[in-house]
């Protein structure tokens, strides 16, 4: 592959709700310019993007995959991103490198809820797009119904068909090119005159596409009112302006499986959408201020790191986005995020996993380098003299938890290091240990994103994990004031054992814990405290009620007694100890429970099964409103209610339901769920 000039690039993700027919319309692209000589099919697992075994099984696209097209004397970096909502976290961090977007439409779902939020990450990254409505060839395929439905994304901008579908369903043959007014044909590289039956609806719609044209350029507005007759190029140039400003967004029709309209789009990404040196500069961090960078071989280097694979086989493979300057195989970078200088290899472009050798990458280019071993993603590489590092995209929260468990003894000494792996390549994936309940704790977007997880654990790095529904965190506290004596002695043979402990617990607002002595007279040396403090911070780690553990007490040591020979710090640790879970019991003692806040976007239809639903989860709706025809609940639930929430509102919205939760405070768990827990835990405790 040669290089291209920073001009000469395109960088445009592939976007859309789940299968609307991304993976097939790349490759429909990579085999109508000839870049392979044979089209895959997903339902055959043979196509170029979705190569990982996980694809193939599931015959759906995992992860970002890169196809450059050389087109035209240029090359579009298409990169075909995961639609289903468990990968998003891959689509936004193609999207954050790209200058464009295609946004899928299927012709017969229309806007579907992964439609919505693909749209918006565009407009919160101010990326241009223009819409596609797919699978033009399936029975029930209507062009304008989804056209309707495509509008109801966004009131602010204009959405204007640039083509017609030149039939519909099995008649689908081509497209009508509003730009050139030209009949095209299957994949559009032979022209024709228009049909006659389309031609008043062309001569239509292509009125409204140069008034939008026009707007955007005074010279061409002018030219139009006079009633001169506009070129194909001039329309073209007219509307990338609006393009690019993201008033207009151009819709499109096509059948990537068939290979209808592939050259029109192509021809679309050149033509309307900015190249790298085009785009509006880009934000970086250099010796503690703010600049700007734009994509100029001349520029500072900066390379940013959008993505990381790590494959026992192929080794750790660094994606990169030159953002400015020029990267060279075989130089030495510095990445300013890791203070740490790398060594390059070589260089290369990707195409699905096929690896291409590149001597240099100029600014705005996309490409891969093997085996760094310091660099991860979200880093920038630079020139040491000239340290830069880029911003990053924000990712959806995890909402989904699994707690981790190895299948075997030699899994477990492997686990940290598996999920640190796995975690590194994917930044909606992340892993911890929860101290409050000793567990191994997995967060993701969902209950595939995680399978998909653990079985890359099994099948890659050949550990074996099984997961449960995590423990819930639950606290212990007091709710008044208890007070206690314990005495402790022991005497076996020898020296003996003695310590007596008075003392008063009180609940406490805001602090955790404190521990004070109002011991007067020397009735217990202050020497014996922290031993005392001791014997109550051990019980404070397990609870009385329920093995969690307890806060918000004061602990007063009121009163007590020594001995000269037997008492030791040993003997005041178990009174205290023992005092305190006299104390704790008479001081009313409850569980404390997680509540979360959740705030879930429903289709308007769904509100009420929603709504009944956070019912029988002890939820409190908090205030709900409403927004492009759907509902916004803000509600407060017991985490321990809704830690498959992920899950079970998919099946009840039919996919179009999501939310986003956060620990909003503990609360005391009420008294019949209580009793409830309590016998379950130590049901629990039994079988462990
Ligand atoms: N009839 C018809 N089927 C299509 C077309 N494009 C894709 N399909 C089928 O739709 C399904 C999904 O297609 P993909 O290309 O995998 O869609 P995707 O958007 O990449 O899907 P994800 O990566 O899972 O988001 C496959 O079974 C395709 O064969 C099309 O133009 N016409
Ligand atoms: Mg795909």
């Amino acid at each position: 592959m040669k290089e291209y000039a920073t001009e000469k690039l395109r960088n445009i993700a592939l976007i859309s709700h789940g299968g609307a027919g991304k993976t097939s319309l790349g490759e429909a692209m990579l085999f109508h310019t000839g870049a392979i000589n044979r089209m895959g099919k997903i339902d055959e697992g043979n196509s170029t993007s979705d190569f990982e075994d996980e694809e193939i099984r599931r015959k759906q696209s995992l992860s970002t995959s890169i196809l450059p097209i050389e087109f035209q004397d240029h090359k579009i970096n298409v990169l075909d991103t995961p639609g289903f909502m468990d990968f998003v976290g891959e689509a936004v961090s193609a999207l954050w490198v790209c200058e464009g977007a295609m946004l899928l439409v299927d012709s017969v779902a229309g806007v579907e809820v992964g439609t919505e939020v693909m749209w918006d990450y565009c407009e919160e990254f101010g990326v241009p797009r223009c819409v596609v409505i797919t699978k033009m060839d399936r029975d029930n395929a209507n062009f304008r119904r989804a056209l309707t439905s495509v509008r109801s994304l966004s009131g602010d901008v204009t959405f204007i068909p640039v083509q017609l579908p030149w039939g519909e369903k099995q008649a689908f043959k081509g497209v009508i090119d509003l730009f050139k007014m030209v009949a095209r044909s299957q994949d559009g590289k032979s022209e024709e005159s228009i049909p006659d039956d389309l031609a008043d609806a062309a001569e239509e719609a292509r009125t409204v596409l140069i008034e939008a044209a026009a707007e955007g350029d005074d010279t061409l507005l002018e030219k139009y009112l006079e009633g001169e007759e506009l070129s194909a190029d001039e329309i073209a140039l007219g509307f990338r302006q609006a393009v690019w400003s993201k008033t207009f967004i151009p819709v499109f029709a096509s059948a990537g499986t068939a290979g209808i309209g592939t050259i029109p789009l192509l021809e679309a990404m050149v033509q309307l959408f900015p190249s790298p040196a085009d785009a509006p500069p880009r934000t970086a961090q250099s010796k503690g201020e703010e600049i700007e960078i734009t994509a100029r071989d001349s520029g500072p280097l900066a390379a940013y790191v959008w993505k990381t694979t790590a494959d026992p086989f192929v080794g750790r493979l660094t994606y990169l986005r030159v953002l400015s300057g020029v990267l060279s195989s075989d130089s030495h970078v510095w990445n300013q995020s890791r203070r740490e200088d790398e060594r390059l290899g070589t260089l290369q472009f990707l195409r699905g996993k096929v690896q291409i050798p590149a001597k240099k990458l100029h600014a705005g280019d996309i490409g891969v380098i093997a085996k760094l071993s310091e660099t991860q993603t979200g880093d920038t590489l630079s020139e040491k003299t000239n340290a830069l590092t880029a911003g990053s995209p924000t990712f959806p929260t995890a909402l989904y938890s699994v707690a981790v468990l190895p299948k075997t003894q030699a899994d477990a000494a492997k686990i940290s290091i598996v999920l640190s792996k796995l975690s590194e390549e994917d930044p909606t994936l992340s892993w911890h240990q929860e101290p409050s309940t000793n567990q191994t704790i997995l967060q993701g977007m969902g209950d595939q994103h995680i399978d998909v997880a653990i079985r890359k654990a099994e099948a890659k790095f050949q550990v074996g994990l099984d997961t449960e529904v995590p423990r819930v965190p639950y606290r212990e506290t007091i709710t008044k004031v208890g007070s206690s004596q314990y005495r402790h002695r022991k005497q076996s043979g020898g020296s003996g054992q003695f310590a007596e402990v008075h003392m008063r617990v009180e609940p406490l607002e805001d602090n955790e814990f404190e521990f004070v002595s109002e011991v007067f007279g020397g009735r217990i040396s202050s020497g014996y405290m922290p031993a005392i403090e001791k014997g109550v911070k051990a019980v404070m780690k397990d609870g009385v009620l329920s093995g969690h553990p307890i806060e918000r007490v004061k602990v007063a040591i009121t009163d007590g007694k020594e001995h000269p020979v037997d008492s030791k710090a040993i003997a005041f640790e178990t009174a205290g100890r023992e005092a305190f879970k006299l104390a704790v019991r008479e001081a009313g003692p409850v569980m404390l429970e997680p509540i979360v806040e959740l705030r879930i976007t429903v289709p308007e239809a769904n509100m009420g099964d929603v709504m009944g639903d956070l019912n029988t989860r002890r939820a409190r709706v908090q205030g709900a409103d409403s927004d492009r025809g759907r509902s916004i609940i803000t509600a407060h639930a017991p985490l321990a209610e809704v830690q498959r929430y992920t899950t079970e509102l998919r099946s009840m919205t039919g996919g179009r339901g999501f939310f986003t939760m956060e620990l909003s405070h503990y609360e005391k768990v009420p008294p019949h769920v209580t009793q409830e827990l309590i016998a379950a835990l130590a049901h629990d405790e039994d079988e462990d």
